[in-house]
C-alpha cells in the first residue's frame, strides 16, 4: 500500500519511459551492498519508467546505461579526495552514449546514490545534466528504538515492535529489509534495535541464546550499510554474569565485559556497539560503586576498542527524585553539572548522546549547554522523533523546523559562529566520532508511523542530519513528492500544514517554554498541575501572582550559567531573553508585558484561541485535498486531524481557565473562559 512504502513509492512517470540509458544497469564491483543497489535501482525504475533494467558487463562504454562503481574500481584518483567515507558523485553524459555514473567513495556510497538517483527521477528533476558531489555532513546518522521484547514500544505511538515480539523476535525478514531501505534511502547508518531501559528480557540479547537472531537482525542491515547496536543493561555482569557486583574498577568486571564483547563480535563482525542510559530514572550505574561516568563508560569503550566499536553514553542522567522545595537542584541543569567535569577523561571510542534540550523533548525548549562545552569529548546530539510531548501521532507536529533550529543555534564555544551543528559534526573540536541520533517514531501499523504525515519527521531526520544546511523547504517538497505525488496543489498544501504545524501545537500547549503540564506517566493530553508536586524536577510553579522558573544567576537556580557568556547574557535578562523561552528562565506576572507587546496573561489566552482556530483550518486545508489523495491515506489523515480538533480544545479550555482562576485576570477580548 500507499502508506506502507512511505517515500518509496515510485509512482509512474509517463515521460520517462523511453530513456536509454535506464535499460541497462553495469556494476564494476560485486559487494552485498552493491546489490541492494541494483535491485533498488531495478525495482524503482520498473515502478516509475515501466522499464525492467538488464544488468550487463560493459565497461567500455559500448552502451548507454547507469553504471555503478566504487571510486576503486572507476580509477578516479582525483574524485577520491573529494569525497569522504560515506560520498558519492552523480554524473550524466549524453554522448558517445547515454551514461549515468553513480560513484561512491565506498559501495555504501554508491547505494546512496542509488537512492539519491531515484529521488532525481522521483522529483522530476533533470537526470541528464548530473554533476552532484554528495558527502554526509553527520559522521554517525543513528536511529534508536525504544523496543521491548514483549512487542511494546515505549512512547511508541504506531502499534508494536517490528523486532519483538513476546520476548523473542519475530524475524520478519521482508519488513525489516523494507525498513533497512527506508532508513538507507535517507543515509542512515547505525540502528539500536531495543529501548534504553533495558530489562529483564532485552538483557539478554547478549547471550548466546539470543545472539544468533540478532545476528539476523544485523546481517539485513548490512546490506543497507547499518551497523546494528544493541542498548545494554549496565549492571549485566549482576544480571547474567554471575558476579555480585558491576563496579567498572572491578577487574572481574572488566574482564567479562572483555570477553561478552569478543562473543557478541563473533556473531557479528561489524556491530556498531553499545547505547548505555546509566544512574537515570532508576536504571543502574556506576554512582552505586562510588564511580563516575567515565569509569563506566570506559570499562565499556575498553571492550570495544579491539573491535572499533563504540560506546553511546547517555547524558539523560538526573535525580528523578528530587525535592520540589529545594530551588537550587534543577534538573535542567544535571547533565551539564554531571559530564562538563568530566571533559577529557572518556576514552576515544566513547561518545556522549545528549538530549536537544536540558529537560526532555518538551514542545519548545533552549539547546542543552553541554553542547560545546566539552572539547576534548565526542558529542552525539539526540532527537526525538517519536512525538512524546508533541501530540503522540495524533496531532501533526512537524518537527524539523524544530531541529534546524537547534542545529542552527550558536553555542559561541570558540567564539561566534560554534554552531551546535559544526559541534556534532565533529569540525568544531575535531572529534574522532560525532554525530546525530534520535528516537524513532515506528512501529508495525501499515503505515509505520501511525499518523501519515508523521512520516515527513523521519524522512526530515534524515535528510536533515545527512546535510543540517538543507532548507525545511527542500526537505518538505521532496517528501510530499514522493509521498503524493506532484500535484502542485497537494504540494502547497500540504506543505504550509506541515510548516505551521510546530508553532499551532505550541500555541494550544504549555506557553512560553515552561514545559510540561501533561498527564503524568503517559504524558499525552493536558494536566496543569500533574507534575507540579511530585519530585521529577519539572515545574512551573504559577500561583496567583505569577509563573515561570527563576534560572537565573542572580536571585534562581543558576542554571543560566551553564551557557557561554554571550548567551548567558541573552539568557539571564529578563529583556533580552526570547519571548518562546521567557518562563523557562524566568518568574514572571502575569502582567509582565513580552517583547510582542501583549502581556503573559493575554498571551496565554491569544495563542490557545489562536491554536484552536489554526487546526479548523488545518482540517479544512486537509478537506480540500480531497479527491487529490487516495481515499485510504485521505481518511486516515482526516481521522486524525479531526481527533486533534478536539483535543486542541480541551487544551485551550484548560490552560485558558487554569491562569484565568489563579491570575483573576481578565481576557481583554472577553473571550469564554469558564
Ligand atoms: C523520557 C521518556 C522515558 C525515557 C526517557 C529516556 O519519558 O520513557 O526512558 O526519556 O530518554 O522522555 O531515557
Amino acid at each position: 500500500t500507499d502508506e506502507y512504502k512511505c517515500w518509496l513509492r515510485y509512482e509512474r512517470k509517463k515521460d520517462l519511459a523511453n530513456i536509454e540509458a535506464l535499460k541497462k544497469i553495469v556494476v564494476l564491483e560485486k559487494t552485498e551492498i552493491i546489490k541492494s543497489a541494483v535491485e533498488e535501482l531495478k525495482r524503482g525504475i520498473l515502478s516509475i519508467t515501466g522499464i525492467e533494467p538488464e544488468v550487463i558487463a560493459d565497461r567500455e562504454g559500448n552502451n548507454s546505461a547507469i553504471v555503478l562503481a566504487t571510486v576503486d574500481s572507476s580509477n578516479m584518483t582525483t574524485l577520491n579526495r573529494s569525497l569522504n567515507n560515506d560520498g558519492y558523485m552523480l554524473q550524466s553524459f549524453t554522448k558517445p552514449k547515454e551514461r549515468i555514473y553513480l560513484t561512491g567513495k565506498t559501495d555504501k556510497g554508491v547505494l546512496y546514490a542509488a537512492f539519491h538517483f531515484l529521488r532525481i527521477l522521483q522529483t522530476n528533476r533533470d537526470y541528464q545534466q548530473l554533476d552532484i558531489i554528495e558527502n554526509p555532513k553527520t559522521q554517525l546518522r543513528m536511529i534508536n528504538h525504544w523496543d521491548n521484547m514483549d512487542g511494546s514500544i515505549e512512547r511508541g505511538y504506531a502499534g508494536h515492535s517490528i523486532f519483538f515480539e513476546n520476548n523473542q523476535f519475530i524475524l520478519d525478514y521482508g519488513r525489516i529489509k523494507d525498513y533497512a531501505r527506508l532508513m538507507a534511502s535517507i543515509g542512515i547508518n547505525g540502528i539500536s534495535i531495543n529501548n534504553v531501559n533495558v530489562h529483564k528480557a532485552e538483557t539478554n540479547l547478549i547471550t548466546k541464546e539470543l545472539l544468533p537472531d540478532v545476528a539476523k537482525v544485523a546481517n539485513i542491515f548490512r546490506q543497507y550499510g547499518i551497523r546494528l547496536f544493541l542498548s545494554i543493561n549496565y549492571a549485566s555482569t549482576i544480571e547474567i554474569g554471575g558476579l555480585s557486583t558491576a563496579d567498572p574498577l572491578d577487574p572481574q568486571v572488566r574482564e567479562w565485559w572483555t570477553k561478552k564483547t569478543a562473543e557478541i563480535y563473533q556473531y557479528i563482525e561489524d556491530f556498531g556497539g553499545f547505547v548505555v542510559k546509566a544512574d537515570s530514572e532508576h536504571r543502574p550505574g556506576p554512582f552505586t560503586y562510588n564511580r563516575n561516568h567515565a569509569d563506566g563508560a570506559n570499562m565499556l569503550g575498553e571492550a570495544l576498542l579491539p573491535f572499533d566499536g563504540i560506546v553511546i553514553w547517555r547524558c539523560f542522567v538526573y535525580d528523578c527524585l528530587q525535592d520540589w522545595r529545594d530551588r537550587t537542584t534543577d534538573r535542567a541543569k544535571a547533565a551539564y553539572d554531571h559530564f562538563k567535569p568530566l571533559d577529557g577523561q572518556f576514552l576515544e571510542n566513547v561518545i556522549l548522546q545528549i538530549k536537544n534540550g536540558p529537560m526532555d523533548f518538551q514542545v519548545r525548549e533552549p539547546v542543552s549547554p553541554l553542547f560545546g562545552a566539552m572539547p576534548e569529548t565526542n558529542q552525539v546530539l539526540e532527537f526525538q522523533i517519536t512525538q512524546e510531548y508533541t501530540g503522540q501521532q495524533k496531532h501533526l507536529c512537524y518537527l524539523i523546523p524544530q531541529w534546524k533550529k537547534v542545529l542552527d543555534f550558536d553555542t559561541y564555544a570558540k567564539g561566534e559562529g560554534s554552531t551546535v551543528k559544526k559541534v556534532v559534526d565533529g569540525t568544531l573540536f575535531h572529534y574522532k566520532y560525532s554525530g546525530i541520533s534520535a528516537v524513532t517514531n515506528i512501529g508495525n501499523e501499515s503505515s509505520w508511523t501511525g499518523h501519515i504525515l508523521a512520516q515527513a519527521n523521519l524522512y526530515g531526520y534524515g535528510r536533515l542530519i545527512w546535510n543540517p544546511d538543507l532548507p525545511e523547504a527542500t526537505i518538505t517538497d521532496e517528501w510530499v513528492t514522493q509521498t503524493f505525488g506532484k500535484h502542485p496543489k497537494i504540494l502547497n498544501t500540504v506543505k504550509e500544514m506541515l510548516a505551521d504545524s510546530w508553532s499551532i501545537y505550541e500555541k494550544y500547549t504549555a506557553p512560553l517554554g515552561v514545559g510540561w503540564m501533561v498527564n503524568p506517566n503517559h504524558h499525552y493530553g493536558p494536566n496543569v498541575d500533574g507534575y507540579e508536586y511530585s519530585p521529577w524536577g519539572t515545574y512551573h510553579f504559577a500561583d496567583w501572582k505569577g509563573i515561570g522558573v527563576n534560572r537565573t544567576k542572580k536571585d534562581g537556580t543558576g542554571y543560566t550559567e551553564q551557557y557561554f557568556p554571550e548567551n548567558f547574557d541573552m539568557y539571564e535578562s529578563v529583556e533580552t531573553c526570547p519571548d518562546e523561552l521567557v518562563l523557562f528562565f524566568h518568574h514572571v506576572p502575569y502582567t509582565h508585558v513580552l517583547k510582542s507587546g501583549t502581556t503573559v496573561i493575554q498571551h496565554i489566552y491569544n495563542t490557545h484561541f489562536e491554536g484552536v482556530e489554526d487546526v479548523e483550518n488545518l482540517l479544512e486545508s486537509w478537506i480540500s485535498l480531497n479527491g487529490f489523495v487516495d481515499e485510504k491515506r485521505y481518511n486516515d489523515i482526516l481521522q486524525r486531524l479531526t481527533i486533534q480538533l478536539e483535543h486542541s480544545k480541551e487544551w485551550r479550555d484548560i490552560i485558558n481557565t487554569y491562569f484565568y482562576r489563579k491570575s483573576g485576570i481578565n481576557d481583554e477580548l472577553n473571550r469564554v473562559i469558564y
